[in-house]
């Protein structure tokens, strides 16, 4: 007879088994418990610090906003120290005036073989090769002419059809940044240069205003060298050296600034549509800041000094 022994045995094995089961399992329950108290935690902080966040945000933009109002207004200069204030304890805001013809119109750009020809140059110095640069610049020129006849290495209405695309190219000028995208090929100048919108303008009169573009700009479009655009810009501080001060110096002709650029007169005729120093549109750029959380607002508009039109409001917040 097989003694009992092996059954009390064979009993309590189940037993131990059961409570070390149970053990492990009020483990895994605390363990669940703290994680889950561990989570709410997490995300009660999370949202605290989301809701101050956007409490300062709010107050961030209601300064920027205070900044748009005293820049819009035709009296105030752009060195006046009105447009940089702290408010209270909390922050404050600084605004600029910016001419918009700072920044390349890009359909002005696309009418002209010299407009194009700078168009490549920026492509190319942003990182293009000269073939990729020169497809972008004829995608673009095939994209806002009226006809569907292509350009040595454009796309007209075949190649978008080819893709899924019936009703491109729009066959007119870009009336907004976003449609640029649409272009066959412009996915290359989006990958090389992801700040490639703050270069461009459709607001703009066209040309470049050399009185507020950056030497960078003004450098690829005049293709002169570093140091006459350099040069330029320095004139433009004053004798301060600072920008937005009441001795900056505006240039009231488009030859007494290129006089400045060291390039021959060739060069300034095949310039000629392509710069200017008065342009009609304004930007006007206020940065809020309040609890350490900074917006922007941007406002463009034309005839600020007589009839303003507003023609773009943007807003971002700066992390
Ligand atoms: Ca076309
Ligand atoms: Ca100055």
């Amino acid at each position: 007879m097989t003694p009992l022994f092996p059954v009390k045995r064979l009993r309590q094995h189940p037993t131990r088994q059961s409570r070390a089961s149970a053990l492990i399992a009020v483990y895994w329950v605390i363990a669940i418990l703290s994680l889950a108290v561990f989570t709410s935690a997490q995300f009660l902080r999370l949202e605290m610090e989301t809701q101050g966040s956007n409490q300062w945000e709010f107050r961030a933009s209601q300064f920027a906003d205070r900044g748009i109002a005293l820049a819009a207004h035709p009296d105030v200069e752009r060195w006046d120290p009105i447009l940089r204030q702290q408010v209270d304890g909390t922050g404050g805001f600084r605004a600029m005036l910016r001419s918009e013809g700072a920044r390349i119109n890009l359909n002005h750009f696309l009418v002209s073989d010299n407009g194009r020809i700078i168009l490549g140059e920026i492509f190319i110095r942003w990182g293009l090769d000269p073939q990729g640069a020169a497809e972008v610049v004829d995608a673009l020129t095939d994209w806002i002419d009226a006809d569907d006849n292509l350009l040595p290495f454009g796309a007209e209405g075949n190649a978008y059809r080819a893709r899924g695309f019936r009703d491109q190219p729009y066959n007119r000028p870009f009336r907004s940044l976003d449609e640029v995208t649409l272009v066959i090929g412009f996915e290359q100048v989006m990958a090389m240069a992801p700040g490639w919108r703050d270069a461009f303008t459709l607001l703009s009169s066209g040309p470049l205003d050399l009185n507020d573009a950056s030497p960078e700009l003004i450098q690829l479009v005049c293709q002169c060298g570093a140091d006459g655009a350099q040069r330029l810009a320095n004139v433009r501080l004053g004798s301060d050296r600072t920008p937005d001060t009441q001795d900056d110096v505006r240039f009231e002709s488009v030859e007494e600034a290129t006089a400045l650029l060291g390039i021959g007169e060739a060069q300034k005729q095949a310039l000629a549509n392509l710069l200017s120093v008065d342009d009609a549109a304004t930007r006007l750029i206020s940065i809020g800041t309040a609890g350490g959380v900074s917006v922007e607002r941007s406002l463009v508009i034309s005839g600020r000094d007589a009839q303003p039109v507003l023609l773009e409001v943007q807003t971002r917040v700066l992390r």
